[in-house]
């Protein structure tokens, strides 16, 4: 039996290489091997948890959309919809609520990271997020959730949330107890500018990431820039965490062109940094310029995406409202 997959990017704009590596590249890989049922999310209700320009996110839902298809995503063989069409994610989300535990969110590191110093001006929406997510996976019983490192936390409190339910109404099995994917290597790509700080879509510096709309020019330009150090290219990986911007790149470099960390080191030691970065920034032109070509054309249709999204949201709406109709029986409603 194949795996049933789930997972979801949201439509907050700026989609990166870090998104495009960590996430979308491997839904590509998991969709083309045999017997998956696949299931891609734009979800823009977890979108809203900060403030959006309501024009822009209209926007940045197409432009995710477009992400998907132009990567190799295709409708026929994947489910593609936004969230906030499928209303059992909302209701399904509030049953689960109820029965995740404030001590399970207040662990939570990305909402401590998200809501910085002032947590109290933070939208409930930002601490229940991770909430929203395990709703999302669990009605679809997902086997398994391809997903970057930085949301293996929210992952692991979508398994304790389905134990706990099954568990107190008795239910064995009723939720499925999904399964991280997360690469073994690449699996966390860094900002150009500080290597100990993700590729984020919300970096006030453009220059730190490498966005999938970004033109040629663009990308030999952030590469160019990108913070480097002053010691010769590493001849092994011995102490390269030492260097996390040289990691990061000789990561970026190895995870495009499909080798390991280690032949990228050899192919580079002793070669110049500027070789290199030269490298670097005609491998990412190759594989992301189709990409953001292809982007920008399906951007020209607007109708074009909708319809995708509309079709995709009543596959999924079939199987969500289902789960959600059991889950409020097993509830008592
Ligand atoms: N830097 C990254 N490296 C590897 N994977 C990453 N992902 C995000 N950043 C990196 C993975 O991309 C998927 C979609 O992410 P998301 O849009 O749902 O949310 P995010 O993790 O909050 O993305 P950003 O870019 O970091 O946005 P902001 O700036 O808003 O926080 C996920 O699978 C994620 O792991």
């Amino acid at each position: 039996m194949g795996k049933k997959i789930f997972s979801g990017v949201q439509p907050t704009g700026n989609l990166h290489l870090g998104n495009y590596i960590g996430a979308i590249k491997n839904f590509v890989d998991l969709q083309n091997e045999t017997d998956n049922q696949c299931i891609f999310c734009v979800v823009d209700l977890h979108a809203i948890t900060v403030k959006q320009d309501p024009n822009e996110l209209k926007k940045n839902i197409r432009e995710t959309t477009a992400a998907f298809l132009a990567s190799g995503i295709k409708p026929e063989q994947s489910i593609i919809f936004n969230q906030s069409l499928v209303p059992a994610h909302a209701e399904g989300s509030w049953i689960l609520a109820c029965v995740a535990r404030m001590g399970w969110l207040n662990r939570m590191t990305q909402f401590k990271e998200k809501a910085g110093k002032d947590k109290e001006k933070a939208s409930v929406g930002l601490y229940i997020y991770p909430v929203l997510m395990a709703a999302d996976i669990l009605l679809y019983d997902a086997t398994h959730v391809p997903v970057g490192e930085d949301q293996k936390q929210h992952l692991e409190l979508s398994r304790d949330i389905a134990q706990k339910f099954n568990s107190d109404f008795n239910s064995l099995n009723f939720l499925k107890v999904p399964e991280p994917l997360i690469q073994k290597s690449f699996s966390r790509i860094m900002s150009l500018k500080d290597g100990r700080k993700k590729m984020s879509k919300s970096d006030p510096s453009d220059l730190s990431r490498i966005n999938l709309k970004d033109g040629k020019d663009e990308i030999v330009n952030k590469i160019k820039k990108a913070k480097t150090d002053n010691d010769p290219m590493p001849a092994s990986d011995d102490k390269l965490n030492e260097r996390p911007e040289i990691e990061n790149l000789l990561g970026i470099y190895s995870s495009l062109s499909n080798q390991n960390l280690k032949s990228t080191i050899n192919d580079f030691s002793g070669k110049n940094f500027s070789d290199f970065k030269s490298k670097l920034a005609e491998i990412i032109v190759e594989k992301i310029s189709p990409i953001s070509d292809e982007i920008r054309r399906l951007e020209q249709d607007p109708k074009f995406i909708d319809d995708i999204l509309k079709s995709g949201s009543k596959k999924a709406e079939k199987i969500a409202k289902l789960k959600v109709e059991e889950l409020k029986k097993i509830v008592g409603f």
